[in-house]
């Protein structure tokens, strides 16, 4: 810009020197004429000046418009991971998964301690007539000698009666063979008439049958007996013929 206004003046400067010198020659030519002398021709220019001092700086333009947005430029690389949050609720317990595959065996274990022996409640008892005691007495219990099975002694011979030792439920049964006479028996809990069995004699042996299941409790007693009077007391038995009397405990309660 400097330089600019440098030959600016610089060019104003010699077109003002060379204004300068036409008059001076004009002049000097009017003197000659008006003198009426002979006049020679005119010198040859002076060197140019030397140049003026620059100028002063102009005063500043107007601020020019707005120019356009630019380019976006690159993204930049990406910032630093920031501090770790606080931690969050526990999520909802999620749904029971598939059942796996099963294990393999496992190895034996070592023996157990050798348990006590159980318990076993037993009470149990079968008799029979013999040729002393058939045709019993009536309105009593009939007395059945003839042992077959009485382990736990909870049936007496000599009375014919059973005496509860273990409380719970018993299954008696009776099986008869009637000869010479009608049989009426009834199966005796303390002296309750429980079941009766009857059966005519005809003309042959004959067979009769009984049985029921009763609740005892401990000292309860059980018996047979003739119930429908002297004609109906023809329980038989003898060499191939018997009538016998049975009890057990079905389980103990
Ligand atoms: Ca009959
Ligand atoms: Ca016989």
């Amino acid at each position: 810009m400097f330089g600019g206004i440098g030959i600016m003046l610089h060019f104003r400067f010699g077109v003002t020197l060379l204004l300068l010198l036409l008059v001076v020659r004009c002049v000097a030519e009017e003197e000659t004429q008006t003198k009426g002398c002979v006049c020679g021709y005119p010198g040859i220019p002076g060197d140019p000046g030397h140049n003026g001092s620059p100028g002063r700086d102009g005063r500043d333009g107007l601020r020019g418009d707005k120019g356009d947005q630019g380019i976006q430029g690159p993204l930049g690389p990406p910032g630093r991971p920031g501090n770790k949050g606080e931690i969050g609720v526990p999520g909802h317990k999620g749904n029971i998964g598939y059942r796996g595959e099963r294990g393999s065996r496992g190895d034996k274990g070592d023996r157990g301690e050798k348990g006590e022996t159980p318990v076993i409640d037993k009470s149990a008892f079968s008799a029979g007539l013999t040729a002393q005691t058939k045709l019993p007495a009536v309105n009593a219990p009939i007395r059945f000698d003839k042992i077959i099975y009485n382990v736990q002694n909870h049936y007496d011979p000599l009375t014919g009666r059973f005496t509860c030792s273990i409380a719970g439920a018993y299954y008696f049964t009776y099986h008869i063979t009637v000869f010479s006479r009608n049989v009426k028996v009834a199966l005796v809990k303390n002296g309750a008439k429980i079941i009766h069995t009857m059966d005519n004699y005809q003309s042959s042996e004959d067979q009769a049958a009984g049985g029921a299941v009763l609740h005892l409790e401990v000292g309860d007693r059980v018996w047979l007996q003739v119930a429908g009077g002297e004609l109906f007391n023809g329980l038989f038995a003898d060499e191939d013929d018997d009538t016998t009397f049975s009890g057990f405990l079905i389980f103990a309660a």
